[in-house]
Order: structure tokens, then sequence, then C-alpha cells
């Protein structure tokens, strides 16, 4: 059974703060959270917290009206409420409000006066916190110093152990679907060298500045997944590929991104040279068998004049991958073309889940036959095909000289696959056997 516990309060006394250090979860919610996150916080116990939007009571605000709604389903049907006081501020009339709509849904509450920064035990006799003294358990921590931490968790494991008693099962239920709903949605991983505009991408698909940008290299130094409202899909920002060091130890770290995406966006520099390098780098991604589309970003920063060159200069650089991976010119700054990538992604996501018919992929085997015969001497003798796998497509090709059949030639059946089919960003797979 689970226990739920959910932080209440104003918004900026350190909810999400507190929230972050009791799950030991390194997770990016902005500055400002509408929606409640729950974690898994004391292992084994099945406590789960909550962090929920700070409550502020004004009735103009439509967010502010439905983080209210949502916070007061929280603490309904929450086992404790962790009532978050900011020491810096005292205890205000909006801290007053609170308390008493807390006391009217749920009586097991326990104060936490956060940003307790100096252990000057006077001077909290100073605020009004001491008349909650007497009524309540009252905690005094500092999120940021780390500072009575380990004693509420203590609090909080002592809590539990005395009462056992479990209330009912909507919040459970409430996060069970919420997943189910986000669990359905494209994640797309943005990856790519440090500097390329990884995180101002990120920040322009989520049109929220939540994320860190800067000039140093290696700014982001953890993957993160967020939603994008806007588009409804996930993205995932993640750290630069120092595409100098060893390649192996890059991806022992991103692995686990990469097997979660749907869709790997590999964003590149336009004033940086593309080397060999890169191309082994798209190899080694093009082998996780997850379709990618490539971004050109900063495009900005080609005059007008110049920009028509450039793109056939960099075109030219992907000669053997241009057919074959979308690559789109972008400004991530300014926001150019950026509808335009995501479209594309969810295209090649649409494309690559697509389970086709095996009647149509003969038909289509009929028609390379034909094609082929107009332009070679000879006959290709394929009798059928059979689809066994998707994601990717995988077709076994039956021939009657399957062995003998030419590497050319096979490239043409692939092509004709790839182009027919409108494939882009993955590679289908096509197996010759024997009849
Ligand atoms: N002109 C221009 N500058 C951009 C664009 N995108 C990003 N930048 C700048 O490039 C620099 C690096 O951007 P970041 O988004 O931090 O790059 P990143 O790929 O996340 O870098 P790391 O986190 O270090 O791997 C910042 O100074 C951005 O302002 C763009 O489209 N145009
Ligand atoms: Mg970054």
């Amino acid at each position: 059974m689970n226990y739920f516990v959910s932080l209440i309060g104003k918004p900026k006394v350190g909810k999400t703060c507190l929230f972050k250090i009791l799950t030991n979860k390194d997770i990016n919610l902005g500055d400002k959270s509408t929606d409640l996150n729950y974690c898994e916080f004391i292992e084994n116990n099945k406590i789960i917290l909550i962090d929920t939007g700070g409550i502020s009571f004004n009735k103009n605000n439509e967010i502010d009206k439905l983080i209210l709604n949502k916070t007061i389903f929280s603490i309904k049907n929450s086992n404790l409420i962790l009532f978050v006081l900011d020491y810096k501020t005292g205890f205000l009339k909006d801290d007053s409000k609170i308390l008493s709509l807390i006391k009217k849904n749920n009586n097991n509450i326990i104060c936490i006066v956060n940003k307790f920064d100096n252990l000057n035990y006077q001077m909290y006799c100073d605020k009004d916190f001491y008349l909650l003294k007497n009524k309540y358990n009252i905690i005094f921590i500092s999120s940021i110093n780390k500072i009575g931490i380990n004693f509420l968790l203590k609090i909080l494991i002592n809590y539990f152990n005395e009462n056992k008693k479990i209330i009912n099962n909507d919040l459970y239920n409430f996060f069970i679907n919420k997943e189910k709903v986000y669990n359905k949605l494209i994640n797309i991983s943005i990856l790519g060298r440090s500097n390329s505009g990884k995180s101002t991408l990120s920040n322009s698909i989520l049109k929220n500045d939540i994320l860190i940008t800067s000039k140093i290299p290696n700014t982001t130094t953890n993957n993160t997944e967020l939603y994008s409202k806007l588009y409804n899909i996930k993205i995932t920002d993640t750290i630069g590929i120092d595409i100098k060091k060893d390649k192996n130890l890059f991806f022992k770290k991103i692995k686990k991104v990469i097997l979660k995406s749907n869709i790997i966006l590999l964003l590149f520099d336009i004033n940086s040279e593309i080397s060999n390098k890169d191309i082994n780098l798209i190899n080694s991604l093009v082998k996780f068998n997850i379709p990618i589309i490539i971004g050109i970003n900063k495009f900005d920063l080609v005059k007008k004049y110049e920009k028509k060159n450039t793109k056939k200069y960099l075109l030219n650089k992907f000669n053997n991958i241009k057919n074959y991976i979308y690559i789109v010119f972008i400004s991530s700054l300014y926001k150019e073309n950026i509808s335009n990538l995501i479209k594309l992604s969810k295209k090649t996501f649409n494309i690559y889940n697509t389970e086709y018919k095996t009647k149509y992929i003969n038909k289509l085997i009929k028609s390379i036959i034909e094609h082929y015969k107009i332009n070679n001497s000879y006959i290709l003798k394929i009798k059928y095909a059979n689809i066994i796998k998707y994601k990717p497509l995988t077709i076994i090709i039956y021939s009657k000289n399957a062995k003998s059949i030419k590497n050319n030639d096979k490239k043409f059946i692939f092509n004709f696959f790839m182009k027919s089919l409108n494939i882009k960003g993955f590679f289908i797979k096509l197996i010759f056997k024997e009849y």
C-alpha cells in the first residue's frame, strides 16, 4: 500500500527544492510548479512525496485557480501534509489562509519552516512561528544548506511507523493515469556537440527559458526530460558530445536516453566543420535503429545572400546521408523553422511505426521488377517477399538465385523501397533468401 505526503505552501517557499532533496532526484521542474509531481522517496516503505503548485489566492488568474483545485485534491487524499513556510518572510496572512484550507480537509499536519539558514534558535521566537508550536510538530530546515533534513526524515519514518492507517487510492490512480497518457507521447532526444544549441532548442520547443544556456562548453550536466505542451511531445535535453574524446564513454552516459527515445534529433552548429568523426557518430547512432533527424542550428548567423550557398555546401558534406535522413536548417535562438523540425520528426515517427501489409510489399516487388527491366538487359528473379518484423521494417525477399544477386541490384531494391514508402530517418532491412 502507498502512503502519500504532500508539500503544501505559498509559491517560492522552497517546496520543489525540498522535493528534489528528499527524493534525491535531480529533475528540472522549472521555476514554477503548476502540476502535481510525485516520487517514491523512502524506499521499501512506499512513501510517496508530492510536490504541488504554490497556492496563491488570486481569483482572477485561471492558472492559479487550477493549481488551487489540484492542490486541494492532493490535500484531501494525502496521509500527511508537510506545510512549508518561509522563515525569511515570517508567518503571513496567506500562510494563515492556507493553514485553514489544510485543516478543513486534513488533520495530519507537520509544519516545515524552510530557509532557516542561520542556526540561531532565538531568532525564530521573534517570528510568529512559535504560535504554531503549541498545536503542531514544527521543524526548522534549510533545503539549500541541507540543515535539518535528516531530522525531518526521521520524524517522517516515525510518523508512518505509528500511523499505519491507509486512506483511499485516488491519488495513486491519478498518477497512474497521468503516467499512462505521458508514456504515449513521442520522446525526442536532442543530441549534439557541446554549444550546438541543444538547450536553446529545448527552450524554444518548450516556449519557456527553463534550461540554462551559455557560450561556455558543457553547460548542461544532466540529461533532462521535459514536456512540451505546445507540441504535445516529450523532449530530452542532453549533455554535449565531446567529439575529440572517447566516443564509447559518451555512449555509456547517454545509452539509457537513446534507448528511451522515439526520435534522435542530432544538432549541429552551422559554424563548426563537419568532420569524419561526426559522420562516424551518425553511423554509430544509426545502429540503434531509432529514427534520426538532423538539425543544422544557428542559421540566423548566415547572411541572407549566403544562405543558399551555405545550404548547398553543407548538404554536400552530408552527401551520403542527405537522401536518407531529413536535414533541417533552423535557428533555435530566433525560433525559426522549429515547427517544421517537429513536424518532420512526427512524420518520421509515424512512418517508422507503420505496419504495412505483405500484399502491398509484394505489389512493390512487382513494380521493382518492372522498373528494373526498363534499364537493364536481364530480369530480376524475385519470387515474393515476406515481412518478418516492424520497427524497423524487415523484409525477406525470396529468389531462385538469392546468393548471386549483385550488390548493386540489392541497393536498387533497397532504394526503391525507401523511396516508395517515403522512408527517411531510418533504414529498412532486406534479407535475401533462396526460394
Ligand atoms: N545565433 C545563435 N546562437 C545560438 C543559437 N542557438 C544557441 N545559440 C547560442 O549558442 C550558445 C550555446 O547554446 P546552448 O543551448 O547552451 O548549447 P548546448 O548545446 O546546450 O551546450 P552544452 O549544454 O554545453 O552541451 C549560447 O550562447 C546560445 O545563445 C541560434 O540559433 N543562433
Ligand atoms: Mg545544454
